[in-house]
C-alpha cells in the first residue's frame, strides 16, 4: 500500500511543501501539498523529481576512504577514525587554523548546514573560511550590514501588496526566486499584473520573467549600479524624494544628492547602453506608484560593483518611501529569529578585521573570498592551507579558474567532504561521509524563513526512517567532538547540549529576553525530547518572536505546536519592523555610508570605458541546480543544455550558425561551445550556464559524465572582485568568440 509523507523541498529557496508517495519504504512521487500554509501546492520539474533525487543509484550510502590512493567504501566507524587520525594529525602538526573549510549553497537548505559549521569552525579556531557567498550574495550582506547595521537584516519586495515591481538582475521565473522565498514566484507575478500592478526587467538578456513584465530595460553587463545611481539622480533632481513615514529614520539623504550629481541619465547612457528617457520614466513610475519595491539579484550582485548596486537597490527603495511599508521592500520576522528587543544602538558594521594571508584580501562575515582558495593551499608558507573540509560544496566548478584548484587540493595533506556525491570538488578527499538522501532527513528552514515574503514557519520531519547510517547532523557533531578532542565515540548530543546550555546562560541574563531571570535548569527540563536539533529548534522556537517563552506565553510557539500542524504556521503579511531592526550606531538608517560612497569615485572612473568586444553573463535552467542536479534522466536534456547563447546578428557577423560550436576564450582559458540562437540576448553579450564541466576522471555521476558540457568559471581567471565584498565577477566578462576549427 502507498502512504503518503510531507515534506518541504530543500531544492530550492522557494521552500515549497511536498506531498510524497511512498511504498516499498522509498519515496517513488512527489507532488505538491495543496493545504501547504505558504506554498500552496506550487511545484516545479526539480520538487517533481525529487524521487529520482531521493533515489539517485549514484548516491553514496557508505563512506569512501583513500586507502593506497584509491577510495574505497568503508564502515562509519572506520570512517569516522580515520577523519580523527588523519584531521588529528594535520591539526597536531600545523594546528586548528591551518584547516579550511569551505561551505556549499546546499547549506541554506539543511538543519546540519545551518547549526553545526560554525561549531565546526570555533572548533579549528581556523580564519580558512569560505563559501558560496562570495559567489553568490555577499554583496546585499554588506551593504545591508552598512545602511541598517546588520548584514542579515534582508529586506524582501513585498510580492503580494506592491503595485510596482522593479526586478534588477534576477530571473525568478526560472530560479524560481533567490533572497526572497516565495514558492509560486511566477504564480505572483501574474496576480501582480492581474491586479493592476506592474513589473519592470532590468536584464540584458530577454529572460522568461522579462517576457512576463510591463517593461523591459536591457543595460549592458556590469551596469547596474550607474544606472541606479541615474535613477537616484532622477529623484532628486525631479523632487520626487519622498521618504515618507521614514522621514525621521534616514541619515545621508544631502551626501546622496551629491554622490548622485554626476549620474545623470544623459551620463551613463551610453554606458549602461540604455536610453535616457528610459532611466527618467522608470524612476518617475516608481516614485508614482502607490507601493513599489526594486529587487535585485545575482545579476546585480556578481559583478564588478556588487555591493553599489545591491546597495543603490534599497537606497531606491528608502528614497520612495516603500523601505519598510507593505507592498513595498519588507523585513521579514522568522520564527526563529530573536525575540524583539527594544531599539538600541548597535557597533555598527566593519569588514577587514583581518586580511587573506596570500593576496590581502579583507574578511568579511568572517569568511575569505572563494576565489582565494586555491591560493592559499599551494603558496607555501606560514598559515598555509594544510587540510581542507568541504560541507555541501562542488568550488571545482563553481568557482573562477577550477584548474587551479583542483590541482590545489591534490596537494592536501587531507581533506575532508561531506557530500552525497563524488563529483568534481570530492575526488580530491581523503575521507568522503555522505548524508541520508532528503526523505530520511528533517527540514527547517532557518535561514530561508529570514527572506519570507510571506511570515510562515514549518517543520517537516524524515518522511523515511533512516538506513543504518548517521545523519548529516550526527555527522557534522562526530567531527566537532574529534576536534575537541573528545573523539568520533563521544556522544554527538554533547554538541547540542554546550549551544543550548550557552545560549539559555545568555538569553536568561538579557533583562529583555522573554526568559530573563530565570533559572536555565529548569527552561532546559521544559525542552522537546529528542535529537539535539530538535531540541535547539524548540529552544529557539520558544525564544522566538512567537515563541511560547517557555510557558510564559502560553499559546505561543513550541515544536510540539509545530509538529501539530504539518502543512506549517502562517503568520501573517510581512508587517513594517524597522525599528526591531535597525543596529548602527545612530540608531537610524544609513543611507550613505563611508565605505560605500568611497567605492563611488572607481564607477565614476568606468563611465568612459566602452569595450567593444563581446562580454559574458550566466544563465540558470528551470531543471537545473548549479553543479549537481545533472545527474537525474528526467532534468537532463530538453533545454537544459550548456550552449552559448549569442544574438543571431552577432552569429551571422562572426559567420556562425545554430549547428557551429564556438571558441569562447575570456582571461582565464578557452573553451568550446555550441552556439545557441537567442534573438532575446542583447547584441555583443553572450551567455553559458554554470555548474556543467562533468569530463574529469575519477567521479560518480554516470548521467552527468555522459553530456558533460564546459566549465564556464575556466574562462575565469578569477582576479576580479568586488572589492568591498570579496565576491567573484561572475558576469560581465569580456570575452573572444570564434568559430572552431
Ligand atoms: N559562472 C557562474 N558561477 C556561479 C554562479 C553563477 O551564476 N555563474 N552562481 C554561484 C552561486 S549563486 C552559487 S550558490 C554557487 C554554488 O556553489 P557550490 O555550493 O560550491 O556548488 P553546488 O553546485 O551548489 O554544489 C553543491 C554540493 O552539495 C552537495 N549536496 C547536495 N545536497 C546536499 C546535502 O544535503 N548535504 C551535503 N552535505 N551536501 C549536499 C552536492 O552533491 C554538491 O557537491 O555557484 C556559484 N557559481
Ligand atoms: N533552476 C535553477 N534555479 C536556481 C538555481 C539554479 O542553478 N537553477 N540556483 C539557485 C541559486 S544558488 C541562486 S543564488 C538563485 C539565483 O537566482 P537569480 O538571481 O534569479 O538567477 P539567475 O537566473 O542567474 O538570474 C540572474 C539574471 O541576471 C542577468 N544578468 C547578468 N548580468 C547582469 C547585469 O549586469 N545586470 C543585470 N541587470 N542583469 C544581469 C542574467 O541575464 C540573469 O537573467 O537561483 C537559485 N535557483
Ligand atoms: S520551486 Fe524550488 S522549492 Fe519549489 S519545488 Fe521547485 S525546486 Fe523545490
Ligand atoms: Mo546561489
Amino acid at each position: 500500500m502507498a502512504q503518503t509523507a510531507l515534506r518541504i523541498c530543500p531544492l530550492c529557496e522557494a521552500t515549497c511543501g511536498l506531498t510524497l508517495t511512498i511504498s516499498d519504504g522509498r519515496v517513488t512521487a512527489a507532488r505538491g501539498d495543496r493545504d501547504d500554509v505558504f506554498s500552496r501546492g506550487f511545484i516545479c520539474p526539480k520538487g517533481a523529481s525529487f524521487a529520482e533525487l531521493d533515489n539517485d543509484p549514484d548516491r553514496l550510502v557508505r563512506p569512501l576512504v583513500r586507502r593506497d590512493g584509491e577510495l574505497t567504501e568503508t564502515s562509519w566507524e572506520e570512517a569516522f577514525q580515520a577523519v580523527a587520525d588523519r584531521l588529528g594529525a594535520v591539526v597536531a602538526e600545523h594546528g586548528g587554523p591551518s584547516v579550511g573549510v569551505y561551505l556549499g549553497n546546499p547549506n541554506a537548505h539543511t538543519v546540519a548546514g545551518a547549526l553545526y559549521p560554525p561549531v565546526l569552525v570555533r572548533a579549528l579556531g581556523t580564519r580558512q573560511v569560505y563559501s558560496a557567498s562570495t559567489l553568490d550574495q555577499m554583496p546585499k550582506h554588506v551593504a545591508l550590514g552598512h545602511m541598517f547595521g546588520s548584514p542579515v537584516a534582508f529586506t524582501v519586495p513585498d510580492l503580494d501588496r506592491t503595485d510596482y515591481l522593479v526586478i534588477i538582475g534576477a530571473n525568478p521565473l526560472v530560479s524560481n526566486g533567490s533572497l526572497a522565498t516565495a514558492p509560486d514566484f511566477p504564480g505572483k507575478l501574474r496576480a501582480l499584473r492581474r491586479r493592476g500592478g506592474r513589473i519592470v526587467v532590468i536584464d540584458p538578456a530577454r529572460t522568461r520573467t522579462a517576457e512576463l513584465a510591463d517593461r523591459h530595460l536591457a543595460p549592458r553587463p556590469g551596469t547596474d549600479a550607474a544606472l541606479l545611481l541615474a535613477v537616484v539622480h532622477t529623484l532628486f533632481d525631479e523632487g520626487l524624494v519622498d521618504l515618507g513615514a521614514l522621514a525621521d529614520s534616514v541619515n545621508g539623504v544631502d551626501e546622496m544628492r551629491a554622490l548622485a550629481a554626476d549620474f545623470a541619465p544623459e551620463a551613463v547612457t551610453a554606458y549602461c547602453g540604455v536610453a535616457a528617457d528610459d532611466i527618467r520614466e522608470l524612476a518617475r513610475e516608481i516614485a508614482a506608484a502607490p507601493s513599489a519595491a526594486v529587487y535585485g539579484r545575482i545579476g546585480t550582485s556578481t559583478v564588478e560593483f556588487g555591493t553599489l548596486g545591491s546597495w543603490l537597490v534599497d537606497v531606491v527603495n528608502v528614497l520612495t518611501g516603500n523601505l519598510d511599508r507593505p507592498g513595498g521592500a519588507m523585513f521579514p520576522l522568522s520564527a526563529v529569529a530573536p525575540a524583539p528587543r527594544p531599539p538600541k544602538a548597535g557597533r555598527g558594521f566593519r569588514t577587514g578585521r583581518w586580511h587573506s594571508r596570500v593576496s590581502g584580501h579583507p574578511e568579511v562575515l568572517s569568511e575569505i573570498p572563494a576565489t582565494a582558495l586555491a591560493e592559499e593551499i599551494d603558496t607555501p608558507g606560514d598559515g598555509q592551507i594544510k587540510a581542507l573540509i568541504t560541507i555541501a560544496g562542488n568550488p571545482v566548478l563553481s568557482a573562477p579558474d577550477g584548474d587551479r584548484l583542483d590541482r590545489a587540493l591534490g596537494r592536501l595533506d587531507f581533506m575532508l567532504s561531506i557530500d552525497p556525491y563524488l563529483n568534481e570538488t570530492t575526488r580530491h578527499a581523503d575521507v568522503i561521509l555522505p548524508p541520508p538522501p532528503p526523505s530520511q532527513s528533517a527540514h527547517f528552514d532557518f535561514a530561508l524563513n529570514n527572506l519570507a515574503v510571506r511570515n510562515n514557519v514549518r517543520y517537516s520531519p524524515p518522511a523515511l526512517p533512516r538506513a543504518d547510517r548517521p545523519d548529516e547532523a550526527e555527522i557534522l557533531c562526530r567531527i566537532a567532538l574529534v576536534l575537541y578532542g573528545v573523539g568520533p565515540q563521544g556522544d554527538p548530543a554533547l554538541i547540542d547540549q554546550q549551544v543550548i546550555a550557552q545560549t539559555l546562560a545568555k538569553e536568561t541574563a538579557d533583562p529583555h529576553s522573554p526568559v530573563a531571570g530565570r533559572p536555565v535548569d529548569e527552561l532546559t527540563a521544559l525542552l522537546a525530547e529528542g535529537s539535539g536539533y530538535e531540541r535547539r529548534l524548540d529552544m529557539m522556537l520558544r525564544l522566538g518572536p512567537y515563541g511560547d517563552a517557555f510557558g510564559a506565553r502560553p499559546d505561543g510557539l513550541t515544536l510540539a505546536r509545530l509538529q501539530a500542524a504539518p502543512h506549517g504556521i502562517d503568520l501573517g503579511p510581512l508587517q513594517p519592523r524597522l525599528a526591531q531592526v535597525l543596529r548602527t550606531p545612530t540608531g537610524r538608517i544609513e543611507l550613505a555610508p563611508e565605505a560605500l560612497v568611497a567605492d563611488v569615485p572607481r564607477l565614476r572612473k568606468t563611465l568612459g570605458d566602452r569595450a567593444d568586444g563581446f562580454v559574458l553573463i550566466g544563465r540558470r535552467h528551470l531543471r537545473s541546480n548549479n553543479s549537481w542536479m545533472h545527474n537525474l534522466p528526467a532534468l537532463a536534456g530538453g533545454t537544459n543544455r550548456c550552449t552559448l547563447r549569442i544574438h543571431p546578428d552577432d552569429a551571422a557577423d562572426l559567420g556562425l550558425t545554430d549547428t557551429d560550436t564556438a571558441v569562447v576564450k575570456g582571461p582565464g582559458g578557452e573553451l568550446l561551445a555550441p552556439i545557441e540562437l537567442a534573438p532575446g540576448m542583447r547584441r555583443g553579450v553572450v551567455s553559458l550556464p554554470h555548474g556543467w564541466g562533468h569530463d574529469r576522471a575519477g567521479t560518480g555521476q554516470t548521467v552527468a559524465s555522459q553530456r558533460p558540457g564546459v566549465n564556464v568559471n575556466q574562462l575565469n581567471d578569477g582576479n576580479d572582485l568586488d572589492p568591498l565584498s570579496g565576491t567573484a565577477v561572475l558576469n560581465g566578462i569580456p570575452v573572444d568568440i570564434a568559430p572552431a576549427g
